[in-house]
């Protein structure tokens, strides 16, 4: 495998290395996830990088979500992609010029002088910007952290509760598999296969000459995520939320709109920390804790699915569950308000035969061992992720469950070691796939050992 720009971790106790993971990530006023696979800012990648980093230093943590959130939209939307103009075009696709944000995003208020993406990530923002100030609450407030951040991230989650509601049922939608973090997840092959894809020809893919193929989606794939984004774009990134698509499957008027349990509950999540933000600034912080109970009612009446003892992704276009099982499903453990027979199902899914946790899988894989589409080295279909085992680790640990969170932890750090900070892990081996010197496997082994 050619990856050529990884940092060399060298010997050393693991916090050590884990920092110079993102030291050699860092551009000036970001991190990126990966210089040789993905050589610009991501946004739920800044958010768990902040996370880490924290720890090394608050004041770059700090600066890490600034420079995201300098690239949000006036329409409230923080773009998946922040490009570096320093990068050649063709290191990454898709490229600005593929996205056109300050031509075709016009109309959506985005940034004139930064070049992004159109499309969003998972929002773990809020969340990050309050573990942030709790790390250096004195540097915090000289700074003006919160109160200039503050504004920012609740228009990004208005963006997402009134824009995105496009089921009508008060969750956040995404339209677009890069949207939600797991590119090419089972849970969209069905929503997908509607989609024409672009021609092959069309596009030059980059991550090939960096990643494994075996490792990655398909060209398939690929296509079909050019022709949503082209669409998305052509349509100047417009959500239109209050009409009616043609096929009567809920608003807006892409062809994919998906309800995903994670993004869901890293926005409720994320409320949480935006009620503890606004308190810290002199409010009371209330009604947006009420907000984030209600949200939570609303993931449980729409995506739980007490059959399969965990929630279920929505296509809002077929109006209906998608019945796969992915570990997204099991991220909502995260949740405070979570009732408390759900949390036992929760568990018990993540220790039984689809999971394997504690029993036949060293960390959570991506996808349902059992599954159909089970890969264990292909990407989100399956590969264990450190981002969702130390959402998961979280969850585990507030529901009291101190035991199973210690052992995956425990594992989760050793396989950050073993690999040298691998972007994903064969959920049963724990062997690296995907690029080493990974930032948010590096940022969330820190923040695992404090
Ligand atoms: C597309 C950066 C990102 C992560 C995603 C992961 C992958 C991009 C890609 O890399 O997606 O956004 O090119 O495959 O799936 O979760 O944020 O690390």
């Amino acid at each position: 495998r050619a990856v050529v720009y990884d940092p060399p971790v060298t010997a050393g106790p693991l916090h050590l290395r884990a920092a110079q993971v993102l030291e050699g990530n860092w551009t000036g006023t970001s991190t990126v996830p990966s210089h040789s696979l993905y050589p610009h800012q991501w946004s739920w990648d800044s958010a768990f990088i902040a996370i880490g980093l924290r720890h090394v230093s608050p004041l770059r943590a700090q600066r890490e979500l600034e420079s995201l959130l300098a690239a949000q939209w006036d329409d409230g939307r923080v773009p998946h992609i922040v490009f570096n103009p320093s990068v050649p075009l063709d290191a990454y696709f898709p490229s600005p010029d593929f996205w056109r944000s300050s031509t075709a995003g016009r109309t959506a208020g985005a940034p004139r002088t930064v070049q992004t993406s159109g499309i969003v990530q998972p929002p773990v923002h809020a969340l990050a910007a309050w573990l942030v100030h709790c790390a250096d609450p004195v540097l915090s407030r000289a700074r003006g952290f919160l109160t200039r951040l503050h504004p920012r991230l609740a228009a990004w989650h208005r963006y997402l509760l009134h824009r995105r509601d496009l089921g009508g049922g008060g969750l956040a939608s995404v339209v677009h598999p890069w949207e939600q973090g797991m590119d090419n997840s089972p849970c969209w092959d069905a929503p997908l296969a509607r989609i024409a894809p672009a021609p092959a020809r069309s596009f030059r893919r980059a991550d090939l000459d960096h990643g494994a193929a075996e490792d990655r989606p398909t060209d398939l794939d690929y296509g079909r995520y050019v022709r949503l984004a082209t669409d998305y774009r052509d349509r100047g990134y417009d959500d239109n939320p209050g009409t009616p698509a043609d096929s009567g499957g809920g608003r807006g008027t892409g062809d994919f709109a998906v309800e995903d349990p994670a993004f869901n509950a890293l926005l409720i999540a994320s409320e949480f920390a935006l009620a503890r933000i606004a308190h810290e600034l002199g409010a009371t912080g209330t009604a947006r804790r009420a907000r984030a109970q209600r949200l939570t009612t609303a993931l449980v009446e729409r995506l739980w699915d007490p059959a399969e003892g965990m929630f279920l992704c929505r296509d809002v276009r077929a109006g209906r569950p998608i019945p796969e099982r992915s570990v997204s499903g099991l991220v909502p453990l995260l949740l405070p308000g979570l009732p408390r027979d759900i949390v036992t199902a929760l568990v018990r899914t993540l220790g039984g035969p689809h999971f394997g946790l504690g029993d036949s899988t060293r960390l959570v894989p991506s996808y349902d061992l059992l599954g159909e589409a089970f890969d264990p080295h292909r990407y989100w279909r399956g590969p264990a992720w450190f981002n969702t085992a130390w959402l998961l680790e979280r969850g585990l640990r507030l529901h009291g469950e101190q035991t199973r969170a210690e052992a995956l932890r425990t594992a989760a750090l050793e396989t950050a070691d073993a690999t040298g900070f691998a972007e994903y892990v064969d959920p049963y081996t724990g062997e690296a796939c995907g690029a080493t010197g990974f930032s948010w496997t590096a940022a969330l082994t820190l923040d695992l050992l404090h």
